[in-house]
């Protein structure tokens, strides 16, 4: 038995076009790509959410100028995000995932840039055949709260757990040499090395550098020290993407880290 995290981008569950916006359709359809994997597996799955047009948009609205993250706009964003995460939990549930939510701010705590999260709560749902449900969130720091990307949570369990493989489903096919939606010249990348990810990008080559989210993904595991995992970022709004990436078949980026 093996443990996949899965990260499940808000771009593509909850699209930041209008605010408060979930596309339970595509909910409901990952929902069940996740089930059947587990039953023709038989491994386990660590599952990350982003927040998206919930999470985003409210976290925009309620940050006072200076960029400050008050206690009346943690709480609530928090309760917000518990609503995108109850859509997830629904489907999961229905597509028969004995799936538990275990919010963020609940087990996590920013010490300066980086997160501590207590993963023995995530380690004894998996140890239990439970499929654990994190998502991005608002959690408390030393000076106040602070935005835990669904990134950056999830390659904070890869490493506590020590898990090998990591997919992330976004909304286009993988990682481009620039922003596929800005750059149509932008071409898909189909095995990168995380170093050359960054060499690249630090470098600033136009042609080749990866730019935004993308880089991002990179950046965090690179700063947490991240090191022989394979993570695959593929897009999501495909039907059967997500359950054919975890069973080895990646129509996407690899990159290796
Ligand atoms: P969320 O962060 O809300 O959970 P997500 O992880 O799906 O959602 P992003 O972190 O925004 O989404 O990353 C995906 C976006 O990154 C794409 O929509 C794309 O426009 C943008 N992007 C920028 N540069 C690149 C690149 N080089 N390759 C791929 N996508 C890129
Ligand atoms: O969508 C951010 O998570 P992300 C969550 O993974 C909030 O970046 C609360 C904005």
């Amino acid at each position: 038995m093996r443990v996949k995290a899965v990260k499940v981008g808000g771009s593509v569950i909850a699209p930041k076009n209008r605010p408060l916006n979930a596309d339970i359709p595509a909910i409901l359809r990952l929902a069940e790509e996740l089930s059947n994997y587990l039953r023709d597996s038989g491994n386990q799955l660590v599952l990350v959410h982003g927040g998206g047009s919930f999470g985003h948009y409210l976290v925009k609205e309620c940050l006072t100028r200076d960029g400050e993250l008050r206690r009346e706009c943690f709480s609530r964003v928090a309760h917000y995000m518990m609503m995108l995460n109850s859509f997830v939990m629904e489907a999961l549930l229905s597509s028969e995932v004995p799936a538990a939510s275990l919010p963020p701010r609940s087990i996590c705590f920013f010490r300066g840039k980086l997160p501590e999260c207590f993963v023995d709560a995530v380690k004894e749902l998996v140890s239990k055949g439970v499929t654990p449900v994190l998502f991005g969130d608002v959690i408390p720091s030393s000076t106040g709260f602070e935005v835990i990307s669904g990134d950056m949570l999830v390659w904070e369990l890869v490493k506590e757990l020590g898990i090998k493989e990591v997919v992330f489903a976004t909304d286009v096919n993988g990682i481009y040499t620039d922003d596929p939606k800005k750059n149509p010249k932008a071409k898909l990348l189909k095995e990168v090395r995380a170093d050359e990810v960054l060499r690249e990008a630090i470098e600033g080559e136009v042609t080749s550098s990866v730019t935004g989210g993308a880089l991002e993904k990179v950046k965090v595991a690179v700063e947490l020290g991240i090191k022989g995992v394979k993570a695959s970022v593929i897009n999501g709004l495909v039907p059967g993407n997500l359950y054919n990436a975890l069973r080895g078949k990646v129509e996407g980026t690899v990159i290796w880290f």
